[in-house]
Order: C-alpha cells, then sequence, then structure tokens
C-alpha cells in the first residue's frame, strides 16, 4: 500500500433525523421534529387524495350533461373532496407540520410541553384519517363538506356516521395540538424572550390555539349530537321527527368560521415571516400585527351568522351580523397594509419562498374582498350557494393557506431536512401555481355572479365556457402541485446541503445546525432583542465578512500550492534565477 494515504471520513453529525433509524424510532417518537415530519407525509398523501377527487368531478364539468360520473358519483366525489381537504388538510397543514417544527425551535425550547400529547394528536389524526378514507373512497359520502341535517340524519346518504367519527378523532387531535401550543408559549420561553420579543408566527400559532381550545369542543358535540340523531331518532335536527336543521347550521358555522381562522391565521404567521426576511426589513407594525391576531381570535366568534342570511329571522339579526362580519375584515387587512408596508422601500429578494408570499398577499386580498360582498347581506341573497361563493372560500383557503403552507415548506425546507432544493423549479412550481390557481378559480366569480349554482353534476350550456376555462386551469393546478413534491424529494438526497441559516433570517431556529440536533439548541439561547433585526447595514457588513473569509481562504490555497510546488521542485528553490536574456518576454 505504498503510496497510499488513509483519508479519515468526516466525522458525523448527529441530528434528529440520523439519531436513529428504526420504525419504532419514527412511531413512537416524542421529539417535536419528528411529529412534524410523521404529519407532513400523512398530511401529504391526504392533500393527494383530496386533490385527485377534485381534478376527477372537475373534469367531468367539462361538458354541461357530465362527461365522466355518475351524478351519484359526482355528488361523493365533491364531497370527499371537501370532507378530506377541509378536516384532514387544511386545519391541522401549518400548526401540525409548522407549528410543531417551530414553536419549540423559535421560543428556545427543547421540546412542546406535552410530548407524549402531542404523539397522541398524531394517532388519533391517523385514526381520523383512516376513517375517512374509508368513509368516503370506499363506500361513499354524499352530504357535502358542510353535514347539513337532513342529509347527515337520513340514512340514504352513505356511511355519514363514520365519517362523523372521524372528524371528532381530528376534531381531539385538533384540539389537544392548540393546548400544547398555548401552554408552550406560555411556560417555555427562552430567558429574555418577552411576550413582545416573540416572532409573529408564535403569536399567530397562540391566537389559533386559543381558538381551536375554545371552538373546536362546540364542533365535537355537534358531531355527537348528529350520530345521536342518526342512530336513536333522537330527533334535534331531523325536521321528521321535530328537529331543526337550521340549529344544526348554526352549531356548525359557530365552530366552522373560527375554523376558517384556525386555517387562515398560521398562513398570515408564515407571511410574516417570509415579507420581512426576504425585504431584508423589520417588520412594519409589529404590535399591530401581534394584536390583530387576537382580534381575529376574538371576534371571529361573533359573524358565524353571515352563512345564514338566507335562513328564516329576523333583518334585524341579519343587520347585525353584517356589520360584525364586516369588523372582523379589519384586523386582516391591517396585515396586508403592515405587508405592503414592509416591502415599500426593502431590497426585495424574489426567492421561491418570496414568492409565495407575494401571491399569498394577493390572492388572500381578493378572497378578503370578495368575502366583504358576502357580509353584505343585499348581494349575499344574490350569490348564496353560487359558483362565487365556492371561488371566494377558495381564494382564502388555497390561494391563501395552501399557498402560504408551500412557502412555508419551501422556506423551513433547509432547516428541516438539510438539504436545499433547485431555486430554478422552485420558482417554477410557484408561477406555474399561481396561474394555475386562478385561471381554475376566477371563473367562478363570474359565473356564480351569473347565477351557476354549486354542487351540480350538469347545467346550462351558457356556462360552459367558464367551466372549460376552469377545467384546464385545474389540470396546470396539477401539475403544479406535483412539481414541488418530486424536486423537494429529489433534495433529500441530492440536493446542496445547507448551512444552518440559507436565508441569513433572525430567529431563533436559524441558529442551530440544519437539521436540528434532537435536543434542538446545545446551550440554551438567551434572547437581547426583538424579532426581526433586519438591515441593509448589517447586510452589507455580512457580505463583507463572506468577501474577506472567502479572500483569505482563496490565500491559503495559493500559499498552500506554492508550498508543494517548491518541495517538488527544490532545485529551483535553492538556485538564483538565471539572468534574461535580451529581447525575451515574459
Ligand atoms: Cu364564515
Amino acid at each position: 500500500m505504498e503510496g497510499h494515504v488513509a483519508v479519515r471520513p468526516p466525522e458525523k453529525r448527529l441530528h434528529y433525523l440520523n439519531a436513529a433509524y428504526d420504525w419504532r424510532s419514527w412511531l413512537f417518537t416524542l421529539d417535536h421534529k419528528r411529529i412534524a415530519i410523521l404529519y407532513l407525509v400523512s398530511l401529504t398523501l391526504m392533500f393527494f387524495v383530496g386533490g385527485i377527487a377534485a381534478l376527477l368531478f372537475r373534469l367531468h364539468l367539462l361538458t354541461p350533461g357530465g362527461s365522466l360520473v355518475q351524478p351519484q358519483t359526482y355528488n361523493k366525489l365533491f364531497s370527499a373532496h371537501g370532507l378530506v381537504m377541509v378536516f384532514f388538510f387544511l386545519i391541522p397543514s401549518i400548526p401540525a407540520v409548522f407549528g410543531n417544527f417551530l414553536v419549540p425551535m423559535m421560543i428556545g425550547a427543547r421540546d412542546l410541553a406535552f410530548p407524549v400529547i402531542n404523539l397522541l394528536s398524531w394517532y388519533l389524526y391517523v385514526l381520523g384519517a383512516i376513517l375517512m378514507l374509508v368513509a368516503t373512497l370506499y363506500v361513499g359520502v354524499d352530504t357535502g363538506w358542510t353535514l347539513y341535517a337532513p342529509y347527515t340524519t337520513d340514512y340514504a346518504f352513505g356511511p355519514v356516521a363514520l365519517a362523523l367519527l372521524a372528524i371528532l378523532l381530528a376534531g381531539f387531535s385538533s384540539i389537544l395540538t392548540g393546548l400544547n401550543f398555548v401552554v408552550t408559549i406560555h411556560k417555555l420561553r427562552a430567558p429574555g424572550l418577552t411576550w413582545f420579543r416573540l416572532p409573529l408566527f408564535i403569536w399567530a400559532q397562540y391566537a389559533t390555539g386559543l381558538i381551536q381550545i375554545l371552538a373546536t369542543p362546540v364542533l365535537a358535540i355537534l358531531l355527537i349530537t348528529l350520530i345521536l340523531d342518526r342512530s336513536f331518532g333522537v330527533g334535534i335536527y331531523d325536521p321528521r321527527l321535530g328537529g331543526d336543521p337550521v340549529l344544526m347550521q348554526r352549531l356548525f358555522w359557530f365552530y366552522s368560521h373560527p375554523a376558517v381562522y384556525i386555517m387562515v391565521l398560521p398562513a398570515q404567521g408564515v407571511i410574516s415571516e417570509l415579507v420581512p426576511a426576504f425585504a431584508r426589513r423589520p417588520i412594519f407594525g409589529y404590535h399591530f400585527i401581534a394584536f390583530s391576531s387576537l382580534m381575529i381570535a376574538v371576534v371571529g366568534f361573533f359573524v358565524w351568522d353571515h352563512h345564514l342570511f338566507t335562513t328564516t329571522q329576523s333583518a334585524y339579526a341579519g343587520l347585525l351580523f353584517s356589520l360584525l362580519s364586516f369588523l372582523v375584515a379589519i384586523p386582516s387587512s391591517i396585515k396586508v397594509f403592515n405587508w405592503t408596508a414592509t416591502l415599500y422601500k426593502g431590497s426585495v429578494r424574489l426567492t421561491t419562498p418570496m414568492l409565495y408570499a407575494l401571491g399569498f398577499i394577493g390572492l388572500f386580498t381578493i378572497g378578503g374582498l370578495t368575502g366583504l360582498h358576502l357580509a353584505a347581506t343585499g348581494f349575499d341573497l344574490h350569490v348564496h350557494d353560487t359558483y362565487f361563493v365556492v371561488a371566494h372560500f377558495h381564494y382564502i383557503m388555497v390561494g391563501g393557506s395552501v399557498t402560504a403552507y408551500l412557502g412555508a415548506l419551501h422556506f423551513w425546507w433547509p432547516k428541516m431536512t438539510g438539504r436545499l432544493y433547485p431555486e430554478v423549479w422552485g420558482k417554477t412550481a410557484a408561477v406555474l401555481l399561481f396561474i394555475g390557481f386562478n385561471l381554475t378559480f376566477f371563473p367562478h366569480f363570474v359565473m356564480g355572479y351569473l347565477g351557476m349554482p354549486r354542487r351540480y353534476a350538469t347545467y346550462w350550456e351558457e356556462y360552459q365556457v367558464w367551466h372549460v376555462l376552469s377545467t384546464a386551469g385545474s389540470t396546470i393546478l396539477g401539475a403544479g402541485y406535483l412539481l414541488p413534491f418530486v424536486y423537494l424529494f429529489w433534495s433529500l438526497k441530492r440536493g446542496p446541503r445547507a448551512d444552518a441559516n440559507p436565508w441569513r433570517a433572525t430567529g431563533l431556529e436559524w441558529q442551530t445546525p440544519s437539521p436540528p440536533p434532537t435536543h434542538n439548541f446545545d446551550r440554551t439561547p438567551i434572547v437581547t432583542t426583538g424579532a426581526y433585526a433586519y438591515s441593509p447595514e448589517a447586510d452589507e457588513l455580512e457580505e463583507l465578512h463572506l468577501r474577506v473569509e472567502r479572500a483569505r481562504t482563496e490565500l491559503a490555497r495559493a500559499r498552500a500550492a506554492i508550498a508543494i510546488y517548491h518541495a517538488a521542485h527544490p532545485e529551483e528553490w535553492e538556485q538564483p534565477r538565471p539572468a534574461r536574456a535580451a529581447g525575451e518576454h515574459d
């Protein structure tokens, strides 16, 4: 083995992903980061199930008579889409994946306050998800995701009890997650991390936690009484037994409107992190954003009735809830204003996460503004139960929440996996999704305004052009969602390695290696400043440091090369240079 130089492999750094490999270490893990990954995998699966259902009925709607499935199957497809997407993707999405991963990291803690309850939340979710898949795919539920009586109390409508039980399980998962976050944020903040030094994502998770704890039990009561009604004919909601189906709607929206904020608040929290990081400025109006999250959590409880403007109730009730619904738009408008003010005069970097953030601001604003249309009782009467509502809802839920979810995924992916993804593909997917989304859902506004009712398997010919545009958009949207799935998966093995802070972002989570060690921080961080200490001066200083570092490396490399050369040619070192001949050039 002469001439062979033994090369020692670089010492392997242990982190939360490679600390243990066997399946037990994953399925019984109490590490909040691993539980976040478990959620990421299961949510991705549910997202694609819900998405495929949507693509199928979108294809069906290509022609006025319906070209793909029987009307009964159509009902089952849109119900499956709504039930899976709302209860098993949107409601858990950002809290379950990024809340789990980031809440302890952002506040400098080792884990959540109750790690065992955290794992229990995931198991409740999985059990619920399996039941929901059996109910919607194997047999088929055709009540719509809103579960209105008398569909849900009537045995003609599929295995509804199974679906109700599935949602009940997911609901308890949601309550326990919210409880865990609220207690963690109260009790486990690092020394010096006062409430007004918290990242706004934490404020958003805190407000979301309050809603999850207070609103979701109402859903649980509704689901249990619905099961009683259906199975034992108690007659609470079933009109044939003297029950009141509108009461069912009231209870449903008393949960489900606050639930809209369970889906939106964390998304807004993500945007409040992305915008300052890529505008390289401190966020504008920190306190306003923090308090507007709390205001949404409170006022969101008093607007449920805007879903019942067309039921029998006094004109006074309509007026009151119209006013309250206008009120709840204020805190969201404050946020949009403050994000825009942060962008103003910022040195904006158009990275993949930033494209999602900008997309969010635009789409969420359209969703919010059309929400004001619907809060006006007169206009609501005209577009009630039309595609206009479907469009509004999807601009908030997909244009808002899903866009923010993908922005978060691309922002924290290097932290979670230690790998970078190709920016070109990231940006391509973000642009493709923006185009696909608008092409799918903007026509919904138009045909809804023109009178196309929602949830019908067939329609009049005059609406076909809008349906064709929408179906074309949905195929782009489908391809757009597949793309990140492919290149992110690819990056796990082939992506370049990420350092601790590839975006040069503030926030405690960026101060520990990527991926983080199981215990998160080697030393408990001590916080002395507020979040978002971005400044152009600091960036310039950082850039100078990098340049000096690079120059030093170059210099060291050149010195080493000279030394090697001299070692190989000692004679040149010893002898004086020969005199240059006349006329010779270098
Ligand atoms: Cu609502």
